[in-house]
């Protein structure tokens, strides 16, 4: 099944997730490594230092991708390297880092895509009130226009946020994500502020003139009904997954139904968005952008009490119902939904391997990422605008709460030796990309 020419190929990280090197340069403290040096927050224990010491082998890193043939690279910037306390001056060193970074790239003919926030705010913002106070959204727009400064000259695909949703939910409604809050308001509250950063950070790539091309970069979770009774939940719950989030960027207004309800993410309050918003907010929101960055892990059956029901096999991942199919859905209803959306690119795709040892056999996710990639290529042939795919993750890393015990990596790490080992995915990944397409079977 052949893609598009031009179509955009490649693998993303995060810098948390990576870099390691955490006290180096300069770099100020974010709230993950408060979170992980927090006894019981992270599953084995281990901390984002060294996690792939990437930030000390970032040029064989690179080397890496290259003989893999990736025309494309994602990675995150951490703020806490450009501002070490979240505003005012900017280190420079850490500015130096992320330029080597991206000449690095060019150099060897590989697509920069830039996230500006994977999860890693700066700790002193917290200490303010993090996304839970409209504040943190201005300072976010001045940390964006200091990176769109220093990289104008490069034709760069930027995302502001990652997955405005698992911050929100994860770090401040259940708290297994840093900041380990547990508060339906100020849930709500980082729902909007992340998305009104967003949209200051649009406009301050608009007036930077900077190259390239802007979006967010949205987790979207097909919800299936798992029979006609559920048909009413479901309709909220993917109120509450999905257009909470779609319908601000895309048509500059919230749904009316994403509330409390379901698994209680939000508050009850159907009024609980009326109250932060303000005059010109959705404007700000709304800013046309250049392409909408899809991360697509699975889907989840929803059942009439609007809980959560299992109707595909999980991964290692509890949270994982694989389903190949609910890509092709998602993107078809997308195409429906949001007939004036930019185009798309899934900015992260992936399986962690079925143990937490990692070996070189990684059949498992040869084949979702084959069946994954026949979807989106059925997708493209019904009409959907997609122009690229990173595959998640190039590296295995710290993967969050689970630290280092669910490896998502195409190449494996040993994190002893730190000694970097394609898996047999990556090999195939390889022969896809070079082919511009994917086997029928
Ligand atoms: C992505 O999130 C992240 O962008 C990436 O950094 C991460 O490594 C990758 O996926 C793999 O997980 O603890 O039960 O509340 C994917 C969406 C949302 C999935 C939060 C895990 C936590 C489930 N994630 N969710 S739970």
């Amino acid at each position: 099944m052949a893609f598009p020419a031009g179509f955009v190929w490649g693998a993303a990280t995060s810098a948390f997730q990576v870099e390691g090197s955490t006290t180096a340069d300069g770099r100020g403290q974010s709230i993950w490594d408060t979170f992980a040096a927090e006894r019981g927050r992270i599953a084995d224990g281990s901390t984002g230092d060294p996690a792939a010491d990437h930030y000390s082998r970032w040029e064989s890193d690179l080397d890496l991708i290259a003989d893999l043939g990736l025309p494309a690279y994602r990675f995150s910037v951490a703020w806490p390297r450009i501002q070490p306390t979240g505003s005012g001056a900017v280190n420079q060193r850490g500015v130096d880092f992320y330029r080597r970074l991206v000449d690095g790239l060019l150099t060897r003919g590989i697509h920069p895509a830039i996230t500006l926030y994977h999860w890693d705010l700066p700790q002193p913002l917290q200490d303010d009130g993090g996304w839970a106070v409209r504040a943190t959204a201005d300072r976010f727009a001045d940390y964006a226009a200091i990176m769109f400064d220093a990289l104008r000259d490069v034709d760069a695909t930027w995302l502001t946020i990652n997955e405005p949703k698992t911050t929100a939910y994860v770090g401040y409604r259940w708290g297994a994500h840093a900041p380990g809050i547990s508060d339906v308001d100020q849930a709500a509250a980082a729902v909007h502020h992340q998305l009104l950063a967003h949209g200051r950070a649009v406009s301050a790539f608009r007036a930077s003139g900077a190259a390239g091309g802007i979006g967010i970069a949205l987790n979207l979770l097909p919800v299936y009904p798992v029979d006609l009774e559920a048909d009413p939940a479901a309709v909220r719950a993917d109120a509450v997954e999905n257009r909470l989030f779609l319908d601000p960027i895309l048509l500059g207004r919230y749904p009316t139904d994403a509330i409390g309800t379901l698994a209680g993410q939000l508050p009850a309050d159907p009024g609980a968005f009326e109250d932060l918003v303000q005059d010109g907010d959705l404007e700000v929101i709304s800013a046309p952008l250049d392409l909408v960055a899809v991360q697509y892990y699975g889907v989840t059956g929803v059942d009439d009490a609007g809980n959560q029901v299992e109707l595909y096999p999980t991964s290692l991942a509890p949270w994982q119902q694989v389903h190949p199919e609910g890509l092709y859905d998602l993107l078809m209803d997308l195409l429906i939904d949001y007939p004036d959306a930019p185009p798309l690119v899934i900015t992260e795709n992936g399986i962690p391997d079925p143990t937490a040892d990692g070996t070189a056999d990684d059949t498992e996710r040869l084949e979702f990422l084959r069946a994954h990639l026949q979807q989106a290529a059925r997708a493209i042939g019904d009409g959907v605008r997609l122009t690229g795919y990173y595959a998640w993750s190039l590296l295995d890393n710290f993967e969050w709460a689970e630290g280092l015990s669910q490896r998502w990596g195409l190449v494996h790490v040993d994190f002893e030796t730190q000694e970097r080992t394609p898996k047999d995915s990556a090999r195939w990944y390889s022969t896809v990309v070079a082919a511009n397409a994917v086997p029928r079977s």
